[in-house]
């Protein structure tokens, strides 16, 4: 027999988690105490640090990875970033400690009801109640974890367990593709096959399966429109590829307006659909058949409208392009947009045209820039699977801690984060972890002084601008940075932003430039100036 703490490092071992992203404290220490020399723990100064570069890493390796963090104070710290796996579909093992369980009846300090707590954004919160179940219990949230759609899983540890005797956990596998309904399938692929003008709508879940050939494939072979989902936390189409078409816009009227020419939409691993702004109007057109496959039950059943289809994508996109007639048609160019003006003061278009220039063509991107995320859009092209993150349920605070967690998952690949000067601030401490990792991340601070979001989003629903706590004056992000042991330079003029850019991604360690940008104010986040009044009111 040997010990909980024993039997539960081997199990992590086997099932591939040896690398700890934690925050630990006095609950915690009983299970870090001679961590095995074959496991890296990773600190984050905070809890939204720690767990967020675990997301991030966890989505750049594709595997679970296991987080620990300190009882209920952490959990609350750390929830944002667990709402996010969730979202993301992340496979986070989440464990925290819990007190000693002989004096949990009388509620000592740091007395833990973190299972209550997070229940609402994880597939699995449980707190074993017996010693020698902890190993399988983490065992059986991997399994969880691991199964699609993929997900965080929490697990509370009373401190005292890791002493107790308990049986080895035998490692077994869970199978992990479920694939669609082919009677459905072939109900699409029918439909496909007698359409006007069909459109494809790409979603996150494509890379989740790992179906960006499969769907590019079927893009191909069907000649049509390809659209992104509305404010998208990942990119699931070349960018530059000729029938890509942009990403839709994040509300009712103003996607129903973008998809109306089609008379076929096939939604492919995403939900129907994403909104922010609220513009009332029918999800698309009335007329136009809408399809959804989605590897989420959960999205199947909210999607507003349309028939859905719960699989796995790389199977269903290849199952429709087997299954239906190529189509022809004449071959559009890709459009590019106008170069934008180089004239002080530097805008967030120019700066994305110029960083679009510089980057390697595999670079990855992990952003939080709300009010230039349009700009962003429109003038980074990136061509390959894996290369864009961002914020999926609009919580400030992502960006920073992905970027670091998928540049140490991808050290092959360069991790550029743009973000802005208010967004940085809520995980700021993950320059730290940047520079304690050697991870090369290029952080791009967007300095307009203000939430420009905000501002924007006070205009497009009319409640004005008298509306207090909308300004951050007076922060240097170069000091800040370089009190954390990060080399940081400021940027202020259109012609210093390009050799900047460039020196910093000739050198090997992370980095960051504070840009002076222009405050934008007059977009909303993640939409354009196409939605705000008066095209909609
Ligand atoms: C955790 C969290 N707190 C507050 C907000 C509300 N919020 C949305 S956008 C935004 C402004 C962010 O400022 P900045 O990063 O400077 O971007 P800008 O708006 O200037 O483009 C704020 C505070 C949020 N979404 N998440």
């Amino acid at each position: 027999m040997s010990t909980v703490r024993e039997t539960t490092y081997e199990i992590l071992r086997d099932l591939g988690m040896t690398v700890i992203f934690g925050n630990p404290g006095s609950t915690e220490l009983p299970f870090l105490r001679d961590m095995p020399p074959d496991f890296k723990y990773v600190l984050g100064l905070h809890e939204r640090v720690a767990a967020g570069m675990a997301l991030g890493y966890s989505l750049g390796a594709r595997k679970a990875v296991f987080v620990n963090l300190h009882s209920i104070a952490s959990t609350g710290n750390g929830l944002s970033a667990i709402q996010d796996a969730w979202y993301l579909h992340a496979p986070l093992v989440v464990t925290t400690g819990q007190q000693d369980r002989r004096q949990l009846l009388a509620e000592p300090f740091l007395a833990s009801r973190a299972v209550e707590t997070v229940r609402p954004y994880v597939k699995w919160a449980f707190e074993p109640s017996r010693a020698e179940d902890v190993p399988a219990a983490i065992a059986r949230g991997y399994h969880l974890a691991m199964q699609p759609p993929r997900g965080p899983v929490f697990i509370s540890i009373p401190m005292d367990d890791w002493t107790h005797q308990c049986a080895p956990v035998i490692l077994r596998t869970t199978s992990q593709t479920v694939l669609a309904d082919s009677a459905a399938l072939d109900e699409v692929a029918r439909v496909l096959d007698s359409s006007q003008c069909p459109a494809l709508i790409a979603g996150p879940q494509i890379e989740e399966d790992e179906g960006w050939r499969e769907m590019l494939a079927l893009a191909e072979h069907l000649n049509l429109d390809v659209y992104q989902d509305p404010i998208p936390c990942r990119w699931t189409f070349p960018r530059g590829h000729r029938l890509f078409r942009g990403g839709l816009l994040p509300a009712q009227q103003p996607l129903a307006d973008q998809l109306a020419k089609h008379d076929v939409v096939v939604v492919l691993g995403a939900r129907i659909f994403l909104y922010y702004a609220y513009v009332p109007g029918n999800p698309t057109r009335p007329g136009t058949k809408l399809f959804q496959i989605t590897n989420d039950p959960q999205a199947a059943a909210g999607a507003l409208a349309g028939d859905s289809i719960v699989g796995n994508l790389a199977h269903a996109a290849s199952y429709l392009q087997a299954h239906t007639k190529a189509r022809d048609g004449a071959a559009q160019e890709a459009t590019l947009p106008p170069g934008p003006s180089r004239q002080p003061p530097i805008t967030t278009a120019y700066l994305f045209s110029v960083l679009n220039r510089v980057i390697p063509k595999d670079a990855v991107i992990a952003e939080e820039c709300p009010s230039s995320k349009g700009d962003l859009d429109r003038h980074v092209i990136l061509n390959e699977p894996g290369s864009f993150y961002s914020v999926p349920n609009g919580v400030l605070g992502f960006g920073l801690p992905a970027a670091v967690g998928l540049q140490m998952a991808l050290p092959h690949r360069r991790v550029i984060c743009p973000i802005g000067d208010g967004s940085i601030q809520y995980s700021v401490q993950a320059l730290w972890s940047a520079v304690q990792n050697k991870a090369p991340v290029l952080f791009i601070v967007l300095r307009n002084g203000d939430y420009s979001a905000l501002k924007g989003f006070c205009d497009f629903t009319q409640v004005g601008r008298n509306v207090p706590g909308m300004d951050i004056p007076g922060i240097d992000m170069v000091k800040i940075a370089q009190g954390y042991g990060m080399p940081a330079t400021e940027v202020d003029q259109p012609d210093e932003l390009e050799p900047a850019l460039k020196s910093a991604l000739a050198g090997n360690a992370p980095t960051l430039i504070s840009v002076n940008v222009a405050k934008g104010g007059q977009k909303t986040m993640g939409m354009d100036q196409s939605v705000n009044p008066p095209n909609y009111g």
